[in-house]
């Protein structure tokens, strides 16, 4: 009897959670907001909060076992002084990406945010008083970029999160929590992030593979997605869960790869048709390093933008700014390079898609209407061949100067014949096709 009942209970959950997946329809709004996302193309990612004091990337409290107590002392200390959101804003709207995604509390569990719903944030904590947010928001809003939300699963510091496989030693008495605290706690926030800071381009979660350790763990996400989306329809929902994404999430996140390239072991999952974006950091860390100034190339960036373009990926690329307030020098200046080259071939990156051509080793295709943008990254010959049979290319030209690019066809596809052997940062082919 008692095994027929338990039966009876497994079925009405799962079919209690199949109506909740089912039952996510984006709604007209989000669907806009989704094609503007892959519009954009190019955001920037920043890990800011006490770690930054710690100079040794977001995850030193965890790493180096920090007493919650002791490591909430950093608090007291927090003044940066050279913050300046305005010009945070200006230096990233130079480098031609369209949005932010700031983390609003990361797994050391600091609010970087006013709010209600705990002591520990930069208003309440600080000598430094100001809500970052806010002032980043209305930056944002100045300068026409778009405000994406990191908001973390995971907390280190609350007696009532519970714990997973991180932040298991940072002295915290009870390791199961209180989920339903814990729950309404992240729900109670994210209601502040989307009703204080104007419209919100997308929730950026992160956590949710610390409780693999336990298959059972229920995060109700299909709750917490459905009251993001009763507040703002058309703020996107992402998670850096590392799977193929589940119901009521608008967006695949990619963390360190691009989709389908898996060399850092935590992009595994398959790619999916909703919009994807994938994170990288400019350095080697997300929060501040002092010892890392192991910066990408300018080159190495664009290169990574315009392959994530071309395999129909967004590019967030990190900065971990300093406990001063102020962004690294080196990245700003990579900023400002990036900028340079996207005023001259934003073109043929932002409103694009995945060209037809498949990315190759020599480089990748984008795509708007009928031009095809073949973007040669690494070539040794003076001659391309793309294997175009479905279409009729009518034109070539160098996508610069717009001088002719000659090509030849045959029953495989087109050979471009190029006036030398391409060693630009990105030399780029504009075909027109129909
Ligand atoms: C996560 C965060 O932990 C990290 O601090 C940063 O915010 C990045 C963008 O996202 O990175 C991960 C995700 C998963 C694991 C480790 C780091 N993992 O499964 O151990």
């Amino acid at each position: 009897m008692k095994k027929h009942f338990i039966t009876f209970l497994l079925l009405v959950g799962m079919t209690a959670s199949l109506t909740a997946q089912q039952k996510y329809q984006p709604t007209e709004a989000n669907l806009k907001a989704r094609s503007e996302f892959q519009d954009n193309k190019f955001g920037i990612f920043l890990h800011w909060g006490l770690y930054a004091m710690l100079a040794t990337g977001e995850w030193t409290m965890t790493n180096n076992n920090l007493n919650y107590k002791e490591y909430a002392k950093l608090a007291g200390g927090f003044y940066p002084s050279k913050f300046d959101a305005d010009k945070w804003v200006a230096a990233i709207k130079a480098s031609g990406a369209k949005y932010i995604c700031f983390t609003t509390r990361h797994h050391e569990g600091f609010s970087m945010f006013d709010t209600k719903y705990s002591d520990y944030n930069i208003v309440k904590a600080t000598p430094f008083k100001r809500d970052v947010v806010k002032e980043l928001a209305d930056a944002c809003a100045k300068h026409g970029i778009k405000l994406h939300f990191y908001y973390s699963h995971i907390d280190w510091y609350r007696e009532d999160a519970p714990q997973g496989r991180t932040g298991r030693r940072t002295g915290r008495p009870n390791p199961k929590g209180d989920w339903k605290s814990y729950y309404q706690f992240m729900n109670n926030q994210l209601t502040e992030l989307l009703t204080n800071y104007g419209p919100i381009g997308a929730i950026w979660f992160d956590g949710w593979w610390d409780q693999d350790i336990n298959p059972d763990f229920d995060w109700e996400l299909p709750e917490q997605y459905a009251l993001i989306h009763r507040l703002q329809p058309a703020c996107l929902v992402g998670n850096n869960h590392h799977q193929t994404p589940f119901a009521g999430e608008d967006i695949q996140i990619f963390e360190r790869d691009l989709p389908g390239e898996n060399t850092a072991g935590l992009s595994g999952q398959s790619v999916s048709h909703l919009p994807l974006e994938t994170c990288e950091t400019m350095n080697g860390m997300w929060g501040y390093k002092i010892t890392d100034q192991n910066y990408k190339s300018t080159k190495t960036l664009i290169h990574y933008l315009v392959k994530a373009a071309g395999k129909d990926a967004n590019l967030l690329m990190n900065i971990g700014p300093q406990p001063d307030g102020e962004l690294p020098e080196v990245a700003v200046q990579r900023l400002k390079e990036v900028g340079e080259w996207m005023s001259k071939y934003g073109e043929t990156i932002y409103g694009t898609r995945g060209g037809l051509v498949a990315p190759h080793d020599w480089g990748v295709t984008t795509q708007k209407g009928n031009k095809l943008y073949v973007h040669i990254l690494n070539l040794q010959d003076k001659a391309l061949f793309l294997p175009i049979v479905d279409k009729k290319v009518k034109k070539a030209v160098v996508f610069a100067d717009k001088t002719p690019v000659r090509f030849t066809k045959n029953k495989e596809g087109i050979v471009l014949e190029l006036a030398k052997v391409p060693t630009d940062v990105d030399y780029v082919v504009e075909l027109t096709i129909d």
